[in-house]
């Protein structure tokens, strides 16, 4: 029965051990919820105010209104938007801490601008003067512009000034550039609130800016300061999958998303003083491993191992092997305390925005970051003799993986320029491109869509990137390598060979979909052309996150045609699924497609670049 649960041979085994263990799954969860609610699933339930709840009976003879009168596009509409709220929310609180950060280094603290010509570099977007200026004032003024653009009461949020210039008037025409990324998302909870916004279009317009708000605002800005402070990423070698815990060392895990605290654990698990105490305890060492989108953060700048993405967070603890999870905020299950319990796990909450019941508490604070993270690595290291031995029982299975696809990296790769890229093209070796992002989803098998769709495409010379747990998906089948390049189309192979990389390309976490955005951008600014010329699209194949609708929203703003592999919450709306899925494409010149099934969604992206390529005439 695993095997219909998850492609991945580990976390099949891992499953089974939890079943053995007696130990409760997302998987066994989600069975229990079935049927889930079809009111909920078609996005027509509303719980905005105390008349409510109300529903929309789309099939029978009951209430095709709400109290108030809200109908069914409306009802749609406004729930859609509000998790665009909370995902553009999510991606931009986090980038407004790395700021913060940021701005912490520049007042002297554990951090350090270790990136200085990438700060000037951005310093640029944000009319930051760097002549003759100190790297420190520099680091504190463009920290203070950026904070600004959280919350500007005049002007508009600084980065999508960036974007070619096609695109700008397409966002100034339709008046969706940001004004201020917070204000963005307040303003989503002010139109959804009872008795203000009735127009479906209205608030879909009103999401697609919050969403870019997030895209060419809070996500671009996480992106950029965390290179500025942490490195630039640039190709490194690691491996992927639960395979990755070691049973003589103490297995620390890293999961959550934001590298402030994450990056300070790497380096402190490296501390002489620590490794020390760790041998004190029988370990061989310390083994620091990442998990979701901190894992993608850490290994793109250290090479850190990456054990498991989303739906393996629970899989990890069931090994018995885990001494310490370290999280922080998103993508945490509740349900990890209790797995925790059922083994010696000790789990460890940071942020004063995410306590779970069951943790231990330890607050982290940036300005005594290495002390607190040593700290933390001791509660792993002391724990490690509690491990219960009959209890422990890992995986084999890991992969290697080449990761750290940053824009310069790729770049650099190239010679300075997008143009063989181009070339690659125009020639037809590369037939085009398309970013795989997002979540794991117990609606679909593990890792199966991402895997599938990343294959189909390669092998049709589509060249693959990456970001957030699908990164995880394709790295544990072995697609980060490269070797991968056999499973190619001869032309990606070809040009595999000569740049020597793999044709899947990790670009990072989440919030790093904004260099998937500053890449096409680049190729269309080279092209001459907008983004939505380009023969590009995108997918969230197994997404689950309010996040992904963001991402999913300001990439279709952007002019990217995007595949969701699970159905969002809108198909109570007739209006509202044809504007996402057919109008908006003459506004933005991007649109949403659901398809469940990996290979017609590799057809149907290769078709949409074949007709590109056409149009460009190539
Ligand atoms: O931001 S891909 S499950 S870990 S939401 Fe979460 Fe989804 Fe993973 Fe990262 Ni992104
Ligand atoms: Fe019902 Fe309208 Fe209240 Fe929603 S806002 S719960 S549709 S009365």
């Amino acid at each position: 029965m695993e095997e219909k649960r998850t492609i991945d041979i580990a976390t099949a085994k891992m499953l089974e051990k939890a079943k053995k263990d007696n130990v409760e799954t997302a998987w066994d969860r989600a069975e229990k919820m079935r049927p889930q609610c079809g009111f909920g699933e078609t996005g027509v339930c509303c719980r905005i105010c105390n008349m409510g709840p109300c529903r929309i009976d789309l099939v029978g003879d009951g209430p095709k209104k709400g109290i108030c009168g809200a109908d069914a596009d409306v009802i749609v509409a406004r729930n859609l938007i509000r998790m665009i709220a909370a995902g553009a929310a999510a991606h931009s609180d986090h980038g407004r801490d790395i700021a913060h950060t940021l701005h912490m280094a520049a007042e002297g603290s554990d951090y350090d601008v270790k990136e200085p010509e990438k700060l000037k570099e951005i310093a640029k977007y944000f009319g930051v003067k760097t002549e003759g200026k100190d790297i420190k004032e520099i680091a504190k003024k463009v920290a203070e512009k950026a904070l600004e653009d959280f919350g500007r009461y005049k002007g508009l949020v600084a980065y999508p000034k960036r974007a070619v210039e096609q695109r700008q008037k397409i966002w100034k025409e339709n008046n969706v550039w940001p004004r201020s990324i917070d204000r963005e998302i307040v303003q989503i909870m002010h139109q959804t609130h009872m008795g203000v916004d009735a127009d479906y279009i209205n608030l879909i317009q009103q999401g697609v800016r919050a969403a870019l708000g997030d895209g060419w605002g809070g996500s671009m800005i996480a992106t950029d300061i965390s290179d500025v402070l942490f490195g630039v990423p640039k190709p490194i070698e690691t491996e992927v999958n639960l395979g990755v815990l070691e049973k003589d060392m103490v297995n620390i895990v890293v999961h959550g998303h934001e590298p402030t605290l994450s990056d300070m654990i790497v380096q402190a698990s490296q501390d002489k003083e620590l490794l020390e105490k760790a041998k004190e305890v029988g370990a061989k060492g310390i083994n620091l491993v990442g998990m979701c989108c901190t894992g993608n953060e850490v290994v793109m700048r250290h090479g850190t191992k990456m054990v498991g993405n989303f739906l393996q967070q629970e899989a990890a603890i069931v090994t018995g092997a885990v001494d310490a999870m370290i999280v922080d905020v998103q993508c945490i299950m509740p349900s990890l305390s209790y797995v925790a319990s059922c083994y010696h796990t000790k789990l460890i909450t940071t942020s004063p925005k995410a306590k779970v019941p069951g943790a231990i508490h330890i607050e982290f604070d940036e300005e005594h970051a290495y002390e607190i993270a040593k700290k933390i690595i001791m509660v792993g290291i002391e724990n490690y003799k509690n491990r219960i031995p009959e209890k422990v029982n890992i995986p084999e299975e890991k992969s290697k993986a080449v990761v750290g696809f940053s824009v310069e990296t790729i770049l650099n790769a190239l010679g300075g320029s997008v143009k063989p890229l181009v070339d690659a093209i125009v020639a037809g070796d590369i037939k085009g491109a398309a970013g795989l992002v997002g979540c794991n989803n117990p609606k679909t098998k593990h890792n199966y869509y991402h895997v599938e769709l990343a294959k189909e495409l390669i092998k049709n010379d589509v060249l693959v990137v990456l970001t957030g747990c699908a990164a995880y998906a394709c790295g544990a089948e072995g697609l980060l390598t490269l070797e991968a390049k056999e499973l190619c189309g001869p032309g990606l192979k070809k040009v595999c060979e000569l740049l020597k990389i793999p044709p899947v390309l990790h670009m990072g976490s989440c919030v790093d979909c904004s260099r998937i955005l500053i890449l096409l951008n680049e190729l269309a600014k080279y092209l001459k052309t907008d983004i939505s010329d380009l023969p590009v699209a995108g997918a969230a194949p197994e997404w689950m996150s309010e996040k992904a609708v963001s991402i999913g929203t300001y990439f279709v703003a952007s002019g990217v045609y995007t595949i969701l592999g699970v159905c969002p919450p809108v198909l109570g709306s007739k209006n509202v699924t044809k504007l996402l899925t057919e109008d908006v494409e003459k506004i933005y010149g991007g649109k949403f497609a659901v398809e469940t099934d990996p290979h017609k969604a590799a057809q149907l992206i290769m078709d949409h670049i074949e007709t590109k390529r056409k149009a460009l005439g190539v």
